[in-house]
């Protein structure tokens, strides 16, 4: 059994979702974000940082999202989340999923917090230069989703489709006008494969609970 610390529209929303799709039996753990839970010692234990989301396994607590949603889909061959370990799409997939969290997550996370980089005194600049990055990255991620790659498909479930469908979600989720706001509708072959995904069963489960609206990832509620 597993159990999960989680937070209504937060990055547990992916590892939600694939243990959703997996079929994956688990316990929901909310974290009581507004009451300073995440500097708990407690909390501090499951994750060092504080953050959300935490996966305690049979193997261990486990922290980092894409680190979690790549153990449960390697876990996982025969559904196809994502390529095999010895398949010939595995580089171009994991060249694609490090892409997206080392580059696209933080920077996301510098438009919502754009103090803590290098303190409130220079959050604009911080905010300017991460949007500006973001408009790049997007960019390489629409060329990559527009060759069609098999593990970003707008026909068949996927790791990346559910983790990009959540940080596609946030990028759209600032009011129009707002400088931070990516207009989803500007990246065809990415928004493609996010209005697949919000139709699968687990993304309008945790849409439904979490109370992201009926189109979770292309039109944030
Ligand atoms: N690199 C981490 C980032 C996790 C993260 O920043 N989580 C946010 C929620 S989306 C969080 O816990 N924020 C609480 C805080 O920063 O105080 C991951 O991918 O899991």
């Amino acid at each position: 059994m597993y159990r999960l610390h989680a937070s209504p529209d937060s990055a547990s929303m992916a590892v939600r979702m694939v243990l959703l799709e997996l079929g994956l039996p688990h316990e929901l753990r909310p974290v009581d974000r507004a009451g300073g839970e995440l500097a708990s010692p407690d909390y501090r234990a499951l994750h060092p940082l504080g953050l959300i989301p935490a996966l305690e396994t049979p193997d261990g607590t486990m922290f980092e999202t894409a680190a979690i949603l790549l153990w449960l889909a390697d876990r996982a061959p025969q559904s196809g989340l994502a390529p095999a370990p010895d398949s010939a799409a595995r580089a171009d997939f994991l060249k694609w999923l490090f892409f997206t969290s080392t580059n696209l997550h933080p920077h996301l996370l510098n438009l919502f917090y754009p103090d803590r980089a290098a303190g409130a005194a220079n959050a604009g600049a911080v905010t300017e230069a991460s949007r500006a990055r973001i408009g790049t990255l997007m960019a390489a991620l629409e060329a990559a989703a527009a060759r069609g790659p098999d593990w970003l498909s707008d026909r068949r479930p996927t790791l990346m489709g559910y983790y990009l469908g959540m940080l596609l979600r946030w990028l759209g989720s600032f009011p129009p006008g707002d400088p931070r706001r990516v207009e989803l509708t500007e990246y065809p072959a990415l928004h493609r494969v996010a209005a697949y995904m919000e139709t699968r069963p687990a993304a309008q489960t945790v849409a439904a609970d979490e109370g992201l609206g009926p189109l979770p990832f292309t039109e944030p509620a």
